[in-house]
């Protein structure tokens, strides 16, 4: 995997920051920047100094509620079997890691949906292969992996009967994340659901906490639970107005747009996402998106006057009235590793870039907090 770096910018101008050049934008004294960890830490240009407020906060992994980690201590106590419902589109970033610790001492079965979004050129065993690889990765090795998508034809009473199998007579926790299809899912296992219990279905605080979950009777002492999702706070999607959630969320086909990069180009994809190659040869990069989504090419130094301009003429699509200057966004670089191998850097919620390795550097800009990601690809 490619090395990532923050790129420190001054919170208060944007400024990048340097120690070397004192009159210029952007200084900082050396130790400052030198003993930077990152930790709830800030940093602002010499000249900024007295506005010091906020960070780059880039969360590069979802955050879980402390609530929802108590019930799922209960899984792990219970030796529950998990069904972690994953949203194929908006995946990256979705895994957290104290989530993951826990859940790796369970049996996970992986449903990755919205399978209809991408084309039906896409092997089932691409996808697959992928969500094998990024639960691997933070050391779950699914039980199942399962592709769903609307009008598909999977067998649901087969899948049922698997996880009932699997499950050894335990609970079931079904997880994931705010819009991930969980409830879609529970509707298509209703169609052929008969309840034969003393227990009937009901919704309610999961016991010592205050989070809505449904309980679904499996037999007199098991149960499906429901849990609501994770919240969408590093999703794109979760920082955005309801009118721009509309354009960045795919209804039909996930688009795919071609441009090449050559050292000190940027890809716009409204004024929510800004892909520069920094340094490298030309790269041709593929862009994933919602049809929503409008994209553009431009130079990296033109960004922030884009960013001010498309604020006003709204230009190129989505403009969130949240997002407006540079300091509601996180800028990342990644150090790519020169394997030759596809790899995707995704902006969850919004959309990824895919690419050929060759050692470039990446520089991504992206709404504050939003999660950033960078594996090997999705669709290779
Ligand atoms: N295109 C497509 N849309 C889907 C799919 N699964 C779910 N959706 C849509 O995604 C949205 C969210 O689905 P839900 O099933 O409500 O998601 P959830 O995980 O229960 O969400 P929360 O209850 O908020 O945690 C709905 O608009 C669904 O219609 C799918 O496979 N393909
Ligand atoms: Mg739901």
């Amino acid at each position: 995997m490619g090395k990532v770096r923050r790129v420190m910018r001054c919170y208060n101008c944007g400024a990048v920051l340097q120690s070397k050049k004192k009159n210029e934008s952007g200084y900082i004294p050396e130790e400052l920047l030198e003993n930077y960890t990152g930790d709830g830490q800030v940093l602002y240009c010499q000249k900024c100094f007295d506005f010091m407020k906020g960070i780059n906060t880039g969360a590069l992994e979802q955050n879980i509620d402390k609530a929802m980690i108590k019930i799922l201590d209960d899984a792990v106590a219970t030796d529950a079997y998990i069904i972690w419902v994953v949203d194929l589109f908006a995946f990256n970033g979705t895994i957290n890691p104290e989530l993951a610790k826990k859940m790796k001492k369970l049996k996970v079965a992986v449903i990755g949906t919205h399978r209809d979004l991408f084309s039906s050129l896409i092997k089932d065993e691409t996808l697959i292969r992928f969500l094998n690889e990024r639960f691997e990765e933070v050391g779950i090795v699914p039980d199942s992996v399962t592709i769903l998508g609307n009008e598909d034809n999977v067998d649901i009473v087969e899948l049922m009967k698997k996880y009932n199998e699997a499950r050894k007579a335990h609970d079931i926790y079904l997880i994931g994340s705010k819009m991930s299809g969980k409830t879609s899912l529970i509707n298509r296992m209703f169609k052929y659901y008969n309840n034969k219990t003393k227990w009937p279905i009901k919704t309610e605080n999961y016991r010592g906490t205050n989070v809505k979950v449904m309980s679904i009777p499996l037999s007199n002492s098991s149960f499906i639970y429901e849990l609501p999702g994770f919240s969408l706070a590093t999703s794109v999607v979760g920082k955005v107005e309801k009118d721009v959630q509309k354009l960045i969320i795919p209804r039909r086909k996930i688009e795919t747009h071609y441009r090449t990069l050559a050292k000190g180009d940027a890809l716009a994809a409204g004024s929510l996402g800004y892909f520069e190659l920094f340094s490298g040869k030309p790269t041709a990069i593929k862009f994933y998106c919602a049809e929503g989504v409008e994209i553009k090419k431009l130079a990296a130094d033109k960004v922030s006057e884009f960013i001010e301009e498309n604020n006003r003429k709204r230009s190129l699509r989505p403009v969130s009235e949240r997002i407006t200057s540079f300091r509601d966004y996180d800028f990342f670089e990644y150090t790519m590793e020169n394997d030759g191998q596809v790899h995707d850097i995704s902006v969850e919620g919004l959309g990824w870039i895919s690419f050929v390795a060759k050692g470039q550097i990446i520089r991504v800009m992206f709404p504050k907090g939003a999660a950033l990601k960078e594996s090997l690809a999705k669709l290779r």
